[in-house]
């Protein structure tokens, strides 16, 4: 297992692309709509792993109702495995609570991820996901 990236949530994505590349002087991987997560994301490549700000498009979105309820800032930590099928189910029988009952595909189906409720985790919201390998 490995870091793969740190979820920032925030009300104006494009505010905060302003901050992190033009300012900071991070770069910027990806920026795309994630419409099964209902988020806009940017990447912004740190080393090895990656800042992921994350903006609701829907008040539904969960990244809506955690600005709402706490504010702006850190979402949830990522961590890469190498099979999320895999570690989903071991989970469930050690008896974690995660978001899906299967892991969901993403990105066309570029990525694959799961959440770890933080009411397991101390407080903080793991996302398992695996980068499917593009053939
Ligand atoms: N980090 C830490 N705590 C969080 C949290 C987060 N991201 N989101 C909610 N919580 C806390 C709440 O503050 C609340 O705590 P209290 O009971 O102490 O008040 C508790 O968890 C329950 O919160 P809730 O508002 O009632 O929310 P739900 O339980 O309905 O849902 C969660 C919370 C994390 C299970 C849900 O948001 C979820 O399944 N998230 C995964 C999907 C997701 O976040 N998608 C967006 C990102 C997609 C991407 O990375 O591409």
């Amino acid at each position: 297992m490995r870091l793969d990236h740190i979820g920032v949530a925030v009300k104006n994505l494009d505010e905060a692309v302003k901050f992190y590349r033009d300012i900071l002087g991070l770069e910027l991987v990806k920026l795309e709509e994630v419409p099964e997560e209902k988020v806009r994301i940017a990447m912004f490549r740190v080393g090895d792993v990656y800042i992921e700000l994350l903006q609701g498009t829907d008040p539904e979105s969960a990244v809506s109702k955690f600005i709402e309820k706490r504010g702006e800032g850190i979402h949830h930590i990522a961590i890469h495995v190498d099979d999320v099928d895999a570690k989903t189910e071991e989970l469930k029988s050690k008896g974690v609570t995660l978001t899906y009952d299967k892991p969901r595909a993403v990105s066309h189906g570029e990525r694959k991820i799961n959440f770890i409720h933080p009411k397991n985790t101390f407080g903080v919201l793991l996302e398992i996901m695996t980068r499917v390998e593009k053939k």
